[in-house]
């Protein structure tokens, strides 16, 4: 008997004090008869010894799959045997014109190479990938001809492309007529203007083209998963009928390395989303080389999808192997594609016929003999089951007909498949975006396209012509199946805007001391009541609901849960019970920041996607927020999402004891780089209602392209009332007003304090030491977003940059600060750099206190006061600035600081320690 490692029921653990412990769990379960049991397992040692292990694998196997008729409940096998899934038997007829459809395939291989070797021969370097999509066309091909549904009469499919395929998916739409010569031409040239084509599939520009940004590695796989489950949420909740749509996702097998590509698998399963189909393109290799050299990665995702419940078909082999499997009478076949690892079969298609009869057959007689009929040539097409339209699309039949469950299609192919010897299966394949005279005349070969020699040096683009009949199959297999894709459409809304009922409690002020977030509960309380709105939020949560105060929501609006709830809570009998529901409208994530934000993006979307335009309110921790999915808030700028994040439990002092991983005090200079995201610090309730007004007003009526990120605090304030001037309301989005004049009682010097989100506090504590103790006057400013002003003031910046000889335009900050001598100095619970956005404006001492550093797990108090920006070194700041104005003397500042109680020598060491 070969020796065996540990079978998966016995474990031994090895601990560091020595001892040795064996788990069997086995011998944990009761048994009965434990003859009975000795009997059989007698047996199969008998068959072992007699025929082997290999008869026993096979016993083994016939027995379980015998058992599961019998209605045994088995656990699931991990893994099968590395071959096709479905058996040739029970493939169906393939319903399309074959030679045709190989045909057009033909010609859309052509030009997606044309385009790449073209750009680069104009522009060298300027990149481009042709190794991709070769080995992937017919896995698109088929699901363009026969599977993905256009928006003719509903939404259609939703498909979420390889972004490194995109020059495939160009090349179709161009033998269909919707891109022209010219501007295939322009790919990856933009800049010029409309008509060049983006590198990848970007919506931001490329907007009636393309709907889902994929090419960050593992978004596209999380965010499928995450739009097939919006789809059902919106069925559920009758927002829009998404029956007969089924989101398609492909991936590289290197892809599936990212944790967000295998990180929800589990979700998908957990919710039935038998609307979803992944297909992995297992060409075997990634960027640098092989994904698994050493294994086999259609084996380990197998493993991976099974275990997380979805259903998986492999399609490893094409028809070519199918008469060699049915004459492997003993299984040898099987076994030497089961014990071949990755690296081996990526040599067997750069070696040759004679390399893979020595090396694959040629070890053991009986398959050496399996092949003896075959050539050398023979051998070499002996094609992977990923380029065989037959196996593909019994493949993708069986996906749509499977019920609940997703299913993923496993599909083995070629690296740079029919690009010629220098780029198939070649390590530096993805990166090869050149190919020689020869190479391309064989490919033309290859191709069977009529290109004349003469012109194969400038690699020419190739199309049939309209009227062609190659032109018009794919035309009527595009109409049947509700027109062509990719296409994203935007279409027309009616509108009503939000009652006023939802926020005029804001405006007016509150008499009891209630925090920013409370106030946000509560406004989105109100917008779920509203009669034309309510049903359009939708608010995420990634376990954190409580925190914000937003749990009244789940038994006012219900958890979405797509089978209802299946128990009865432990809290039913309070008011506040968690309810789950079928048509529930919370998204309640659990802890998965990643999933929510996929959450948000597909709710984002959902105007273009399923016209309706739900409104999305994500809320989050604001530290595990834009530097934990900081790539996916990025993404949600190319897809083009509206909604709004709220950045809760902000502010690096504000959230006390928390520490240094959750004190976040730098989210909005993340923000400030995502150029789609409208960045807003509000400290009080009033201006967090107007900005959320402004928000929807924005995006859902005059259909801006943008995310609002809203910081809220923990910190219970009295809410003043909204100051009546028109500039206050215009300010609040600007991003600068004045809150309150100067204290006319007082004559003399007067400093300008900004203050915004939670220490605008601390600034109105300051007013009053200020007033007290130096008798210095000082106005207010809410500084609701740096951001903001430094966008407007650069736009204008450039405007007169450009402009010398014509008057200089002036910016919102300008108009506001411009014309007044008072110092300033602006205070806030963010990173200094946060104030500083606007320094170069400001023509007056400006001193800017912030929270430079890691946090600490300490009192509010004393995290301000670390810090220095807590009332009293706000007094200080401001008596340094004056004293830097002349207003006074640089002694009366040194003895405002001693007064103060500030120790100018305690440096701490820690905050910006290196
Ligand atoms: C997050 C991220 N990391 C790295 C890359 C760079 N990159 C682009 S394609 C690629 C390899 C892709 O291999 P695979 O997923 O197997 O796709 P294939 O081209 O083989 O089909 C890498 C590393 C990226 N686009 N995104
Ligand atoms: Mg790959």
């Amino acid at each position: 008997m070969r020796a065996t490692s540990s079978p998966p029921h016995r474990r031994t653990a090895r601990y560091s004090w020595g001892a040795v412990q064996t788990f069997d769990f086995l011998e944990q379960i009761p048994d009965a008869d434990p003859a009975d049991t000795a009997r059989l397992i007698a047996e199969l040692e008998r068959s072992v010894t007699a025929h082997g292990p290999e008869r026993a694998r096979l016993l083994m196997m016939r027995l379980m799959a015998r058992a599961r008729d019998l209605g045994v409940d088995l656990p699931t096998l991990a893994t099968t045997p590395y071959i096709n899934t479905i058996k040739t038997s029970d493939e169906p007829d393939f319903p399309g014109d074959e030679a045709m459809e190989t045909r057009i395939r033909h010609i859309v291989r052509w030009n997606a190479a044309a385009m790449v070797l073209r750009a680069n021969k104009e522009h060298p370097g300027i990149g481009g990938h042709l190794a991709t999509y070769a080995s992937a066309a017919s896995l698109y091909e088929v699901g363009f001809n026969h599977f993905f549904r256009g928006k003719v009469g509903g939404a259609g499919d939703q498909i979420f492309y390889q972004g490194h395929a995109a020059p495939g998916i160009y090349s179709r739409a161009f033998l269909e007529g919707r891109i022209g010569e010219t501007q295939l031409e322009r790919f990856r040239q933009e800049s010029e203007g409309p008509g060049g084509l983006p590198s990848y599939p970007h919506p931001r520009l490329l907007p009636d083209f393309w709907e889902f940004p994929t090419v960050s590695m593992g978004l596209g796989g999380i965010g499928s998963i995450y739009q097939a489950r919006y789809n059902r949420y919106l069925h559920n909740r009758s927002l829009a009928d998404t029956s007969k749509s089924r989101v398609w996702a492909f991936l590289g097998d290197g892809e599936m390395d990212e944790p967000e590509s295998a990180g929800a698998l589990t979700l998908a399963a957990r919710e039935g989303l038998d609307n979803l189909t992944w297909v992995v393109n297992c060409n075997l290799q990634r960027l640098d080389g092989p994904v698994r050299g050493n294994g086999k990665i259609v084996q380990e995702l197998e493993g991976l999808f099974r275990g997380a419940g979805w259903n998986v078909i492999k399609v490893i082999w094409a028809r070519e192997w199918d008469s060699l499997l049915a004459a492997d009478a003993t299984g040898d076949l099987v076994r030497k594609m089961d014990n071949t690892v990755d690296g081996e079969f990526q040599k067997y298609t750069v070696a040759g016929g004679a390399y893979i009869r020595e090396h694959f057959f040629g070890p053991e007689p009986a398959l050496q003999q399996l092949v003896a009929h075959l050539s050398d040539e023979d051998l070499v097409r002996l094609r992977r089951g990923g380029h065989d339209y037959r196996k593909i699309h019994a493949a993708y039949a069986a996906a749509v007909a499977h019920k609940g469950a997703p299913t993923v299609i496993l599909a083995k192919t070629v690296k740079g498949w029919t690009l010629g010897p220098s780029v198939e299966a070649t390590n530096p394949a993805h990166q090869a975006k050149k190919l020689t005279e020869a190479e391309l005349r064989a490919f033309r070969d290859r191709l069977d396209l009529p290109i004349p020699d003469e012109k194969i040096p400038e690699a020419p683009y190739y199309h049939p012509g309209p009227s062609s009949p190659e032109a018009k199959y794919i035309a009527e297999r595009r109409a049947e199946l509700g027109g062509p894709l990719p296409s994203r459409v935007v279409h027309p809304s009616t509108w009503t805007p939000p009652q006023p009922a939802v926020d005029e409690e804001f405006a007016a002020g509150s008499s009891v001391a209630v925090s920013i977030t409370m106030a946000f509960a509560k406004l989105m309380r109100n917008l779920m009541r509203d009669p034309s709105l309510g049903k359009l939020i939708v608010p995420i949560v990634p376990d954190e609901a409580r925190t914000f105060g937003m749990d009244p929501l789940f038994k006012q609006v219900g958890i979405y849960a797509p089978f209802g709830q299946r128990y009865e809570p432990v809290d039913s009998e309070l008011l506040l019970s968690y309810r789950e529901s079928q048509s529930g409208q919370v998204l309640e994530e659990g802890i998965s920041e990643a999933g929510s934000m996929a959450s948000f993006q597909a709710a984002g979307t959902a105007y273009a996607t399923h016209a309706v335009g739900t409104i999305p309110f994500y809320v989050f921790y604001s530290m595990f927020g834009f530097q934990r999915v900081g790539d996916q808030i990025w993404q949600s700028g190319d897809a083009r999402a509206r909604g709004f994040l709220i950045g809760a439990t902000a502010g690096r002092t504000t959230l006390a004891g928390e520490g240094l991983q959750h004190d976040d005090g730098h989210s909005h200079l993340i923000a400030h780089a995502m150029p789609h995201v409208v960045a807003y610090d509000p400290a009080f309730a009033y201006e967090m209602a107007a900005l959320v007004r402004r928000g929807i007003t924005r995006m859902y009526e005059r259909g801006e392209d943008i995310v609002y990120y809203l910081t809220i605090y923990n910190e219970n304030q009295v809410q003043p009332q909204l100051p009546a001037e028109e500039s206050v309301a215009e300010g609040i989005h600007r991003g600068l007003y004045r809150f309150a004049p100067a204290d006319s009682t007082l004559t003399g010097v007067r400093v300008r304090l900004f203050g915004s989100g939670a220490i605008m506090g601390e600034v109105l504590k300051a007013r009053e030491l200020l007033r007290e103790r130096f008798g210095v006057q000082a106005e207010i400013w809410s500084a609701t977003s740096y951001s903001e002003l430094r966008r407007e003031a650069l736009v204008i910046e450039r405007w007169n940059r450009r402009n010398p000889s014509s008057s200089p335009r002036t910016s919102w900050l300008q108009e506001q600060l411009d014309g007044d001598s008072a110092p300033i100095v602006a205070a806030s619970d963010w990173m200094t750099a946060m104030p500083d956005l606007i320094a170069p404006w400001i023509r007056v001492p400006y001193l800017v206190l912030g929270t430079d550093g890691f946090g600490l797990s300490d009192t509010r108090e004393a995290l301000r006061a670390f810090f220095s920006v807590d009332a009293a070194h706000i007094a200080a700041a401001a008596m340094v600035a004056l004293a830097r104005n002349g207003d006074r003397s640089a002694t009366d500042a040194a003895a405002a600081i001693k007064d103060l109680g500030i120790d100018p020598e305690l440096q701490p060491v820690f905050v910006l320690d290196r």
